[in-house]
């Protein structure tokens, strides 16, 4: 039997709920489930508020007390079958007298998947793949992360026109306006790791935490974690704990290689880094086939001389240019006509 109109229209609720602002992203994935009665009308909702909390199907269950019995639940990924920091969710439906699940992705998480063939062996019906691929968008970084094993790896560079990173003189402020600053801290929010190599923080003594328009520092921060075998001048700001924000203290990997430091990020269960590192660091991850996602801010400035964003990648001939896809541009700077030639990008 296939999914019915109620449990269609469930699912795209299911999804609104996953999607509830406020959620941390990681390092679990977002999940809603709604609990259909026979008739399809909603016998409960539920949705997972982060790692440690219940689970979409156990909120949903406990909110739904004896009327569980006999319903079908919509959920947005696999029940889980294993006993993590919760346990099986699998086993919970089935004890819950649940008759039908109906699920949009299987769990990409080998330690938790298997909650289908549970509920099988226990005569539960199960559908799958109902609105997959907006439950996979939904959780595109978490099913990336999940997946290779290693986190998702966003670069982040503000360059002039012509690439330039800083001056001659190593002034490099300007280069970001405020609109691309504030773009910047937003998408910092959405990652769970800054990483930056230790030359970087010897230069240009960064904070990275992420901050309101205001310069105050959210509540939620991102593990900051600095590379390179260098030692770190413990006067450094981003060795200074966050005023007002309880967080883990900074990370000194001391490795050089890209895939050992994701793999001791992965094994703390980082699903999303957050690259701001300098030109050797960015050489090193685009080298090693280590970025996933490149923002790039380009600042209406030209400098002719400087510091390039990436050091030497080895690339001699144009054919063999690294060309990831652009999906998006942005203007983030009003166009002011002025006086000055134009530039179109
Ligand atoms: C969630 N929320 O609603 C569902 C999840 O460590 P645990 O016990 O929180 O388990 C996390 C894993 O459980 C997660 O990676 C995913 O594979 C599975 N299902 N997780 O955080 C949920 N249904
Ligand atoms: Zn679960």
């Amino acid at each position: 039997m296939s999914s019915t109109g109620h449990e269609q229209h469930a699912m795209r609720r299911a999804l609104e709920l996953a999607a509830t602002p406020g959620v941390p992203l990681h390092p679990n994935p977002r999940v809603g489930c709604v609990l259909l009665a026979p008739d399809g009308t909603v016998v409960a909702e539920g949705h997972h508020r982060g790692a440690g909390t219940p689970h979409a199907e156990a909120d949903a269950l406990a909110r739904a007390g004896g009327a569980a019995r006999g319903s079908t639940a919509v959920v947005t990924l696999e029940p889980c079958d294993h006993t993590g920091r919760t346990g099986p969710c699998s086993r919970a439906l089935v004890e819950a007298g649940v008759r039908r699940v109906v699920l949009a992705q299987r769990d990409p998480n080998p330690l938790a998947a298997g909650g289908v063939a549970t509920l099988r062996a226990a005569g539960v019906e199960v559908e799958t793949g109902l609105l997959e691929a907006e439950a996979r968008e939904l959780n595109r970084v978490w099913s990336f992360a999940v997946e290779r094993g290693r986190p998702f790896v966003t670069w982040k560079l503000a360059t002039t026109i012509d690439g330039r990173s800083a001056a001659a003189d190593g002034t490099s402020r300007w280069v970001s306006g405020t609109a691309s600053r504030r773009d910047t801290h937003r998408l910092r929010a959405l990652a769970d790791t800054m990483l930056v190599g230790t030359g970087t923080v010897a230069v240009d003594d960064p904070l990275l935490t992420v901050r309101d328009a205001e310069d105050r520092p959210l509540p939620r921060q991102p593990l900051r974690v600095v590379m390179g075998e260098r030692d770190l001048d413990p006067r450094r700001r981003v060795l200074q704990p966050v005023e007002g924000v309880l967080d883990a203290p900074t990370l000194h990997l001391r490795t050089r290689d890209p895939r050992e430091a994701l793999a001791a990020l992965a094994a703390r269960e980082r699903r999303h880094v957050f690259l701001e590192g300098g030109p050797t660091l960015a050489a090193a991850f685009l080298a090693a086939g280590l970025v996933d996602e490149v923002v790039a801010y380009v600042a209406p400035f030209f400098l002719g001389a400087g510091h390039a964003a990436v050091a030497d990648l080895g690339i001699r001939t144009i054919s063999d240019a690294w060309r990831p896809q652009v999906t998006d541009v942005t203007v983030l700077e009003p166009v002011v006509a002025g006086e000055q030639p134009d530039v179109r990008f």
